[in-house]
């Protein structure tokens, strides 16, 4: 073996021993091994288990496909076939934008299979952002979706000219057969441009060149439990969204419990209306805690309540996990009464605040159990108990899922404020980062000396241990669960010729409890041709901005109000 390669290698595995790539120290992590919380299995392995256990139950519906675990397996075997083809190796960084359908979980469980590592990109991410996570990320690769509309094109598009070594694949999300190609399609005409024609596979970025081969599927890679398992994206406070490094190993054991605490078993259908890549869809318990114990997902192409209130009487649906406003929507959907919904045990509540007086809605108007779930894609995740008392189902955000997850409460100056009184919520435990990929300057803010995460969030903790989400610190947006930087927006938005400053906050709203409002002060020889509201956002859109960052808002004004040390008052701005 040469020397350099030798040395190489073992100053990774020291670098490896010294701190886990989501920032956790070797110490802690020993300890979470002997404390047998991580249990040293992978993703693919997981799945691979239950696939063993249950061949033969329901794994995952759409409105195109129906597979049990055991066809699950061959369609993961075949994406990872497709994957390898394209040139995606172990280790590689893959961004994955797909709409809500069962080929994400192709895709997503081949990427596990080849030891690849996934960056979890949202269908309404602009060119901008996906642009950021592969440039953040060093992506290899990019699998989206073919036929999915003008945003999704542009964002090929962007990645083309901006980013021309990442190699693009596509899929179909609403064909049986999602890999295969349109007869007639010409290979220039669609996203998949990439594409050599005749014999390679569909949609599949070939090197220039390299002969079309017949597709094989790779051996599963050996996969260490301690390494990246995927990226998943924070909510963003500034301007550049950052990265999350999760491992398996926290990751995992993040869904065991979640599986134990929401009581998912065998047999269950679990509704997915929220987009797939989210953290909350994912993991709590989600998709992943569905194919830990062999329920079945069932995909909602929309989250509608006449799509999915359908869904849950046709597929005998058990739980499913909402936002505030799509649950006042179901609530308040006419159809509500038409549709047989009584197999639902379990709806999950989480991503914003729910207002108590909805959350009392639940169990009257939908016969289910209401459970709330406060938790971030950094890792602490609250839930309320099955068993709490209603009062404490509707009025708190729960507890912590495990006994090892440590909370404290501070003051500005990290000083532990009183028992009752609001503070600054700072976590720390075992499936809570303690770092993000490669932001170094942001890990200095976010997380504290001795490891704990702060998450910008205010809250009161009962006497009972429960947590109450009474505000927030960060500078972010939460509109209906989807986060937003106002930082990204506002850097936009000065881009804009007529625009001379601004500023971008959320206003109360009703249903989606902020919407975002920006504030344009304009450029003097602007003052005649203000854009208008759908004007702005058309530029925005052409910047590559993501859907849900488009401000829904515009005010024009001559200044800003300002606090006392002459910064912009975001807090007037809101109108608190
Ligand atoms: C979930 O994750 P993220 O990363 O999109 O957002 C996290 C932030 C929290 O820091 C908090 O500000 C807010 O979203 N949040 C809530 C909440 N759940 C999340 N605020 C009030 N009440 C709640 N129930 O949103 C997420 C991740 C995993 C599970 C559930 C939600």
């Amino acid at each position: 073996m040469p020397v350099r390669e030798f040395t190489e290698s073992t100053a990774q595995a020291a670098e490896q021993e010294a701190v886990l790539p989501n920032g956790f120290p070797p110490e802690a992590a020993r300890r979470y091994r002997e404390l047998g919380l991580w249990t040293g299995q992978t993703h693919w392995g997981m799945v691979e288990e239950t696939i063993r256990r249950h061949p033969d139950r329901l794994a995952v519906s759409d409105a195109a496909r129906r597979l049990t675990y055991a066809e699950l397996g061959d369609a993961v075997r075949t994406a990872s076939a497709h994957l390898a083809a394209a040139g995606v190796r172990k280790g590689e960084r893959v961004v994955v934008q797909l709409p809500n359908a069962a080929v994400f979980l192709d895709v997503v469980l081949a990427l596990f299979r080849l030891g690849a590592v996934p960056v979890f990109a949202l269908p309404a991410h602009g060119r901008l952002e996906v642009g950021h996570f592969c440039r953040i990320a060093e992506a290899t690769h990019y699998v989206g979706a073919r036929s999915a509309g003008a945003d999704a094109a542009a964002v090929v598009e962007g990645l083309r000219e901006e980013h021309p070594g990442v190699r693009i694949v596509t899929v179909d999300h609403r064909a049986a057969d999602p890999w295969a190609v349109e007869k007639g399609a010409s290979a220039g005409a669609a996203p998949s441009a990439d594409t050599a024609p005749s014999a390679a596979p569909s949609g599949i970025a070939v090197p220039e060149g390299a002969a079309a081969s017949p597709l094989e599927v790779p051996p599963a890679a050996d996969v260490d439990p301690a390494a990246l398992a995927f990226l998943q994206l924070s909510g963003g406070t500034t301007g550049v969204p950052k990265l999350i490094p999760r491992t398996h190993d926290d990751y995992l054991y993040s869904v065991r419990r979640s599986v134990e605490l929401c009581d998912v078993r065998p047999g269950d259908a679990m509704l997915v209306a929220l987009p797939c890549a989210h953290n909350f869809t994912m993991s709590s318990p989600g998709i992943l805690g569905a194919l830990q114990v062999g329920g079945a997902v069932v995909i909602a192409p929309d989250p509608s309540p006449a799509t999915c209130l359908r869904l849950i009487a046709e597929h005998g649906i058990t739980q499913a996990a909402l936002v505030p406003p799509l649950l006042l929507s179901w609530l308040n959907a006419p159809e509500r009464t038409r549709h047989d919904l009584s197999s639902l045990r379990t709806l999950w509540i989480g991503g914003a605040k729910l207002s108590e007086s909805v959350a009392r809605r639940v169990g009257p108007e939908l016969g289910c159990v209401l459970q709330q779930v406060f938790g971030m894609a950094e890792g602490l995740v609250n839930y309320t108990r099955l068993d709490d008392a209603v009062d404490t189902v509707v009025g708190t955000q729960g507890a912590p899922m495990s006994e090892h997850d440590e909370v404290r409460l501070v003051d500005d100056h990290d000083r532990p404020v009183p028992d009752g009184e609001p503070g600054h919520l700072q976590t720390r435990g075992p499936y809570t980062i303690r770092r993000y990929y490669r932001a170094p300057e942001h890990d200095a803010r976010s997380f504290t000396e001795d490891g704990f995460y702060r998450t910008g969030d205010i809250v009161r903790l009962t006497p009972g241990g429960y947590l109450e989400v009474v505000g927030r610190a960060k500078d972010q947006i939460n509109r209906g669960g989807e986060k937003v930087a106002p930082e990204a927006v506002e850097n936009q938005i000065l881009a804009h010729d007529a625009v001379h400053d601004v500023s971008v906050v959320g206003v109360p709203d009703e249903v989606l409890g902020e919407r975002i409002c920006a504030y344009v002060i304009l450029r003097p020889a602007a003052r005649e041709q203000a854009p208008t509201l759908p004007q702005l956002r058309a530029f925005l859109r052409g910047r590559g901005l993501a859907r849900f960052a488009m401000p829904d808002l515009l005010r024009v004004v001559e200044e800003f109000p300002q606090t006392g040390v002459g910064k912009v008052s975001k807090k007037h701005q809101r109108g608190a």
